[in-house]
């Protein structure tokens, strides 16, 4: 508690002593002396790349020192880097738990280090939610439960509808959620998940999963993909396979990045549920109000809507990923 209450006498001295000298803080780009430490899940999908143009921007602007790692998707290297900013103390750590356990024993030394945590993006599966300051993401089971809503609309009149579903990461929060939400929405309908396979949030894993879906079932009308990249991986196996996806066989995926949206705007996807990449400022702005030992709300939520195929064509020109 020392730590912060210094850096927050520092925060307000640090203030005062620029506003009286008339400081123009709007140059950013010079660190105001908080350091974070970001260690982000990898690069495996646009969303991901997005998010991490977002965050490293986002710094520039606050003039927030940003040491940043990429962990290929791997937990052990998502740790190795929190150990690594508690050694160099940062102020602060955020990161995207790329699944859900397994985080206690890291989060403690930062705790016993006086390093507050902020989570970024995906959730943490923990009895002791002390370990961290706040959640900032998206609430992926209202994702899924809108892909299911939407679902059930389209295929109004249908007896029976058989999904495969393109699961994101193995223990991921998103995963686990957007699942959770799709089939809390359809449950007692006609739609039906005949199968489900993780693809790892990737295009190649979404491509290789869909081709052994159509090896085994003859019979699929939908594919609820856990992103847009491996919804895309899908449509490749879809078209190699002599199908037309959009049309033989529906797709809706979560996300809504260029490459996505611009699949849904040509017909080939037909339903798209954004998931938010733009956390950055939010991020930056939470992690100063952290260091300088203010309340914030455990968990903050952000806004994201859904596209259909006209709306895509309408929204793709002003996209900023
Ligand atoms: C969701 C994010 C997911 C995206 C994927 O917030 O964690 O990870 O939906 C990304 O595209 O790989």
């Amino acid at each position: 508690m020392l730590r912060r209450w210094t850096a927050a006498v520092a925060a307000v001295t640090l203030f005062g002593t620029l506003a009286a000298c008339g400081s123009d803080d709007s140059a950013g780009g010079e660190p105001d002396g908080l350091t974070m430490g970001f260690a982000q899940v990898g690069a495996e999908s646009g969303w991901r790349t997005a998010n991490t143009k977002s965050v490293r921007e986002a710094a520039q602007r606050a003039g927030v020192e940003l040491k940043f790692s990429d962990a290929q998707q791997k937990q052990e290297n998502q740790i190795k880097a929190i150990r690594s900013y508690v050694q160099q103390r940062v102020d602060v750590i955020a990161f995207s738990p790329v699944v859900e356990t397994g985080w206690d024993t890291v989060l403690l030394e930062a705790q016993r280090a006086d390093i507050p945590v902020i989570l970024t993006d995906r959730a943490i599966d923990s009895e002791d939610d002390s370990l961290y300051e706040t959640f900032l993401g998206s609430d992926f089971v209202a994702e899924g439960r809108k892909a299911g809503e939407w679902l059930l609309q389209e295929t109004e009149g249908e007896d029976s509808v058989a999904v495969v579903e393109l699961e994101g990461t193995t223990g991921a929060a998103p995963a686990i959620d957007r699942h959770t939400g799709f089939t809390e929405a359809i449950a007692g309908s006609g739609v039906e998940i005949i199968a489900s396979q993780t693809g790892d949030f990737t295009r190649s894993g979404g491509k290789q999963v869909m081709e052994a879906f159509l090896k085994a079932h003859d019979d699929i009308d939908v594919v609820y993909a856990h992103n847009d990249d491996m919804g895309l991986g899908a449509i490749e196996a879809i078209e190699a396979a002599g199908l037309t996806p959009g049309e033989d066989i529906r797709i809706i995926t979560v996300d809504a990045v260029r490459d996505g949206m611009q699949a849904l705007a040509d017909g080939k996807i037909n339903f798209i549920v954004e998931c938010n990449p733009l956390l950055g400022d939010q991020l930056m702005d939470l992690a100063e109000r952290v260091v300088a030992g203010e309340e914030v709300p455990k968990r903050v939520v952000v806004e994201e809507t859904t596209f259909t195929q006209e709306e895509a064509r309408q929204a793709l020109p002003d996209r900023q990923y």
